[in-house]
């Protein structure tokens, strides 16, 4: 059995900057070949609908069928597999959507409006998209939480329709995926994976309805096909390999904190996950633990490459430090496995998810804790948030003016006009102009 390998680095070293750049860097490829082929997937899609998705169904999943109608699973499918899964499974995912809807339910933006002085109305008014695509991936990453975390927010928004693509290659479907997309309250379910499903979304066939927006992971034939329809169709950001950031004071059982590194470097081989403490024996004692229990794992290979390629053991002077590791970093998810993480929070800014405490493992907001597992990776946390009610609703500006409001807002429209050369907007904003006494 091939041995733990995971790099040690200490701020105190000069290369350290250097050092802890390179281990960040993340390219997202972007491969031509890959592209070619997709823009004819799309194409194809796009002009021949249906038979397109028959004749890509057969040559990439195997599928002996030979009209679209086959490529739907009817509804009823959904509840038998929810009724044939093992009980505890069907309770656990019962009980996780509960969780996750009540905390979606608090993100449910309102309508507001408000009167001016003079009698103009303002406001804004929140409406849902009208129909959601999810991809769900097949094979290594079919997740049936992940299928809770993307579908419970856009029923929880108002989404009248939810149509989940997934690929079955050799047609074999994943019983917890149908149950789980029967407790979220997916609308109908296509066996179609790849480029041509995100086609098939983005632009409708004779069998698959055109969505707003399409949601969810996939490989990168599904990534390049999502770019490439942007624009036609609404996307949530293309993810990039899952990161955990764990902060320790060195008060905590290493077991604990090995196997919260490894349950994001088992996701996949350019997963990555990085340990700072102020405490070098404590560094030293995770590191025993994670040699101990790594042979233990189901996914030991792929923990093993993730953690030597992409893993870190950083120690750090202090706290101060820390936070400014944190905030340059900008990780998907953060554990603060300290004693008073409160003190910490107020000075973090970038971070997808933070974890409070000793007792507040990833692994309990992966799945259940309530708030999505969808999360900004790769320092996009920055710029961007967790998957959420919002990323289904829109928002609508709303504006009545009153006769006196739109007399006195017309003169200075009527302004701006002129000085843009757009007659018709000023003339159109001078008929609403109220002669004074002319009421
Ligand atoms: N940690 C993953 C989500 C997941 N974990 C699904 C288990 N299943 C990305 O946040
Ligand atoms: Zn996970």
């Amino acid at each position: 059995m091939a041995e733990l390998q995971i790099r040690t680095l200490d701020t105190r070293d000069n290369d350290f900057d250097i050092q802890l750049t390179k281990l960040l860097a993340w390219e997202s490829v972007s491969d031509q070949a890959v592209a070619q082929s997709v823009s004819e997937i799309i194409a194809a899609v796009r002009s021949r609908g249906d038979a397109a998705l028959v004749e890509y169904s057969r040559q990439f999943d195997g599928l002996d069928i030979d009209s679209a109608a086959a490529l739907e699973i009817p509804f009823q499918r959904l509840q038998e597999a929810l009724q044939r899964i093992p009980t505890d499974q069907r309770q656990a995912l019962e009980a996780a959507a509960k969780r996750v809807r009540q905390y979606h339910e608090h993100q449910n933006q309102q309508s507001w409006s408000y009167t001016e002085a003079d009698g103009t109305v303002l406001g804004q008014q929140i409406t849902a998209m009208e129909r959601v695509g999810l991809y769900v991936p097949g094979g290594k990453a079919t997740y049936p939480s992940s299928v809770l975390m993307n579908a419970v927010p856009a029923k929880v928004a108002g989404v009248d329709e939810l149509i989940m693509v997934s690929p079955t290659p050799g047609g074999f479907v994943n019983d917890m995926v149908l149950a789980a997309a029967a407790i979220a309250g997916v609308d109908r379910v296509f066996t179609i994976g790849g480029a041509q499903a995100v086609a098939a979304l983005a632009f409708g066939t004779e069998s698959v309805p055109k969505v707003d927006k399409i949601v969810g992971p996939g490989n990168i034939y599904v990534a390049t096909a999502k770019r490439q329809v942007f624009g036609s169709v609404g996307l949530d950001m293309i993810a990039g390999p899952s990161e955990i950031l764990v902060v320790c004071d060195g008060q905590t059982n290493p077991d604990w904190i090995a196997m919260d590194l490894f349950s994001q470097a088992e996701h996949d081989e350019d997963a990555q996950s990085i340990l700072l403490s102020p405490d070098a024996a404590f560094l030293d004692a995770v590191k025993t633990s994670m040699a101990r229990l790594l042979p233990g794992l189901s996914r030991a290979d792929i923990v093993r490459q993730s953690l030597a390629e992409r893993g870190a053991l950083v120690l750090v002077k202090d706290m101060e430090e820390v936070v400014a590791l944190i905030n340059r970093i900008a990780p998907e998810h953060l554990e603060l496995s300290v004693e008073e993480p409160e003190a910490l929070l107020p000075n973090i800014r970038h971070a997808g998810a933070i974890f409070m405490g000793r007792h507040t493992p990833e692994a309990l907001g992966d799945y259940c804790a309530g708030p999505n597992h969808v999360l900004p990776t790769s320092g996009t946390a920055r710029f961007s948030s967790p998957l959420g009610v919002y990323d289904f609703q829109k928002r609508s500006s709303l504006i009545q003016c009153s006769v006196s409001g739109a007399s006195e807002l017309a003169k200075t429209a009527s302004v701006l006009a002129r000085g843009e050369s757009l007659t018709a907007h000023a003339i159109s904003a001078e008929y609403r102009i109220q002669e004074e006494g002319n009421e």
